[in-house]
């Protein structure tokens, strides 16, 4: 199996559930501006919209959209538990795909890391914010994670409020959402993930000639006196 990938990316989320189902897979690392692979294969002829994640499997079946290739890797790897198997709970879960999807990665968090967005667009999104995380908070006041269990679903929703660090967003205002997150970033293959592609998003940003956000460093430099 083939992931393309960008680090730190929504793309984050099929990497945590391929460590959580313990699965080895080839990573292909993408450069969002240029299309193309770090070792300066083009993307576009992978995925027409230049997009990650993609799933390529072993037979060249190619699988976009996060909610698809979660739910493919949920289903491919049974024993991991990644998603419920009642029909009432799959729903759930399908629910919250949607939800991560629609009404916080492209309505709310995209616009707001697009350096290309413009003020109108960045104010349209920021005024969804309220209503988005304080709907989710209310959801996830005294459970653990969105469904019973761990689920992909939760793996997509780490990866898109893992970038809040880099937008007005202080998810602190919530705090079953700030309990949540400090949750799963204990999660072994969420540990993993993050750390792994925080080293690749630093070198991509030494590529690009471009600095470190102040708030990811001070995350990582936090990260690193906590590890001792
Ligand atoms: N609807 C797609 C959205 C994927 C998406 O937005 N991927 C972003 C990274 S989080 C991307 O590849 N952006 C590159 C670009 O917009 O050119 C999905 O759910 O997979």
């Amino acid at each position: 199996m083939k992931i393309y990938f960008s680090p730190l990316a929504c793309s984050l989320a099929t990497r945590i559930a391929l460590y959580d189902a313990g699965v080895d897979a080839t990573f292909v690392e993408v450069d969002g501006p240029s299309k193309r692979t770090v070792d300066g294969a083009a993307f576009l002829p992978v995925h027409g919209l230049g997009l990650v994640p993609v799933l390529e499997t072993d037979d060249g079946r190619r699988i976009t959209e996060n909610a698809a290739v979660l739910q493919y890797i949920a289903s491919a790897y049974p024993r991991a538990a990644l998603a419920p198997k009642d029909a009432a709970s799959i729903t759930e879960l399908q629910s919250w795909l949607s939800f991560v999807g629609t009404e916080l990665h492209k309505a709310v968090y995209f616009p707001l890391l697009d350096k290309h967005a413009s003020a109108e667009v960045r104010a349209y999104s920021l005024s969804k914010v309220d209503t988005r995380l304080g709907w989710l908070a209310s959801q996830l006041e005294g459970r653990d994670f969105l469904l019973e269990t761990f689920s992909v679903a939760d793996a997509y929703l780490f990866a898109v409020l893992n970038w809040s660090v880099v937008t007005p967003i202080v998810l602190s205002r919530w705090p079953a959402i700030d309990r949540y997150m400090a949750r799963l970033r204990e999660r072994p293959s969420i540990a993993r993930a993050v750390a792994e592609e925080m080293q690749l998003y630093m070198r991509e940003l030494a590529r690009r000639g471009e600095a470190l956000p102040a708030a990811v460093a001070s995350r990582v430099s936090q990260a690193s006196s906590a590890n001792g």
